[in-house]
């Protein structure tokens, strides 16, 4: 089996990877067409968005239906074909497990509507405190209140995410068999991966109301979590050890991830979590503009990765993914350094601890999607925010700047492959636009190019297989307090490796005080980055070196 901490997971969000039939939506063929492009890249892993039947009103986070394939994205063959061809050129499937709610259009919410009490079980439904008021006050992820009333029981079902995504009940054994055989489903189909979505939230405590924050600390990490993922574990993924699994952990805690990617717990191989990139909220807050906090950047990443390291415990490592604006517009330079610090971005996550995600178009270093009318934007976070920012008394203009820097359709712009039309993604009308550089950012200009951000991130994951200090060694940071320098140590079997980088656009001169006679530059983004006790920095630069 492939080993996870010397693997990289590349993201697929297939509706705007590749489009096959025209209709404006990448599908599943799509993927098994780019496969040569992935190959190429070198990962092991591609983990796909949700593609099951769903009504899209979260882009496939609402399943209607576990164990089929939604028709825009293809059909069950195309799934069986893509599974095989990926097989082999040795790369593994990761399929989006979405575990805590269902889409009101699943045959259990409907079943349930029509007032079968089994199914009712299956969701969180509960009695208003008095008539025209929520069991609690908690507020949707996704704005508004969490509660749906339904009139015909005179109750309200929990949402923590939209109106259309009805939370399960997991304390209910019956919703726990269902999601074992979901699992086991597809592990019969040869998947080797599993991501499951937001997976911390499944075991809802007290419902009480929140004075303090929006109702979360009462449903994270919950009472009867580690108990749960231990069950699904023993149950399923875990009777194959070639399996891997990643926790997507919203709002979680250091503590509980020792547990949830423990080596020894029995629960998941590895976690998300989301702290380093809450940088430029303003606490839990992220429909508001602040600059990002460079200090607050190191001292979480470097607390997450001594500490879970301490703790025997595996991160998953990454900047990008189909929620989070692009990390070139985010912490890098999409001017005048846009090449320099996409690559010196790559640098700082792929050699950490952990297992590195690759988002889809981040390896030729895509960049946030700019759009500037209402009618570009389609996800129903973003649609739902800027109506609420404005009924908040901000106005139109500042409510374009927060979604411009804030909004998950950053992200979800059509992968560029050439300059030509629609970027090549699509011969039809592209769901959502696609963003105007792919005339000079696309991966056919780069693949063959040496010096491209592609061929960088080639190097970053043949890096990982290479070095087993990256891959296995412990974690030391360098440089807490400097203002510019992001830099950090790792040593295994008397092998030391050194990650330099300077964050900001301006060059430095930094004293490392270590005597690196014995070191060699093992990668850098600039052609010829010298090795001295003081090490000058240009702008963006990454100097990767190794005794
Ligand atoms: O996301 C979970 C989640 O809470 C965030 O990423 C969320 O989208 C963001 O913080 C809101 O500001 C997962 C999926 O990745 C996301 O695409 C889904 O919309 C969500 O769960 C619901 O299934």
């Amino acid at each position: 089996m492939a080993d996870f901490r010397k693997s990289t997971v590349y993201q697929i969000y297939p509706k705007s990877f590749y489009d096959t039939d025209g209709d404006g939506l990448g599908d599943l063929k799509g993927v098994t067409a780019k496969l040569d492009y992935i190959k190429e890249l070198g990962v092991d892993y591609i983990w796909l968005t949700p593609f099951f039947v769903s009504p899209q009103k979260d882009n496939g986070y609402d399943v209607e239906d576990y164990y089929n394939i939604d028709p825009r994205y293809g059909t069950m063959e195309d799934f069986d074909e893509l599974a095989k061809e990926a097989e082999k050129r040795g790369i593994r499937l990761m399929l989006d497990m979405v575990f805590n709610h269902t889409s009101t259009r699943h045959e259990w919410f409907q079943k349930a509507l029509a007032g079968d009490e089994k199914y009712k079980n299956y969701y969180i439904f509960k009695k208003g405190k008095k008539p025209g008021v929520p069991p609690t006050n908690w507020d949707s992820k996704f704005g508004g209140n969490a509660w749906e009333y339904v009139e015909k029981f005179d109750e309200y079902y929990l949402h923590l995410f939209d109106v259309t995504q009805a939370d399960l009940n997991w304390d209910n054994e019956e919703v726990r068999k269902e999601v074992q055989n979901i699992v086991k489903f597809w592990m019969k189909k040869g998947v080797k991966g599993f991501r499951f979505d937001v997976v911390n939230l499944i075991s809802k405590g007290i419902f009480e109301d929140d004075f303090e924050g929006d109702g979360r600390r009462f449903y994270t990490d919950g009472p009867n979590i580690h108990k749960y993922l231990k069950e699904l574990n023993e149950t399923t993924f875990g009777t194959d050890a070639e399996i891997i699994t990643v926790g997507e952990m919203s709002s979680t805690s250091i503590e509980n991830c020792y547990q949830y990617a423990g080596a020894e717990s029995n629960e998941l191989s590895m976690v998300f979590s989301f702290h380093h990139l809450k940088v430029d909220f303003m606490g839990n807050e992220k429909w508001v503009l602040v600059p990002f906090d460079f200090q607050k950047l190191k001292n979480i990443i470097f607390e997450w990765q001594t500490k879970m390291s301490q703790h025997n415990a595996w991160n998953a490592v990454f900047w990008c993914n189909h929620d989070q604006p692009r990390v070139v517009s985010r912490f890098g330079n999409t001017e005048k350094y846009w090449k320099e610090s996409a690559k010196m971005l790559a640098t700082v996550v792929h050699c950490l601890r952990g297992t590195p995600y690759i988002y889809q178009g981040e390896e030729i270093g895509m960049t946030n999607a700019g759009f500037t009318d209402i009618s570009q934007y389609k996800d129903v976070e973003s649609l739902n925010h800027f109506r609420i920012l404005q009924e908040k008394g901000l106005t139109e203009d500042n409510a374009y700047s927060i979604l411009k820097v804030h909004s998950r359709d950053n992200s979800r712009t059509p992968m560029q492959w050439n300059n030509g039309e629609n970027a090549g993604f699509t011969s039809g009308t592209p769901w959502i636009e696609v963003i105007k550089n792919y005339k000079y950012i696309n991966a056919e200009s780069q693949i063959d190019d040496e010096n491209s951000v592609f061929a960088y991130y080639k190097k970053l994951v043949k890096l990982r297989k290479d070095e087993d200090a990256i891959s296995y060694g412990d974690f030391q940071s360098m440089a807490e307090n400097h203002k510019e320098i992001f830099a950090y140590k790792r040593q295994y079997n008397g092998e030391t490796i050194i990650v330099v980088n300077n964050f900001y656009g301006k060059e430095i001169l930094w004293d490392t005080e270590i005597d690196l006679s014995g070191y060699k530059c093992i990668l850098s983004n600039y052609n010829d980055s010298k090795v001295d006790r003081v090490l000058k920095l240009r702008p963006y630069e990454s100097i990767v070196l190794k005794k």
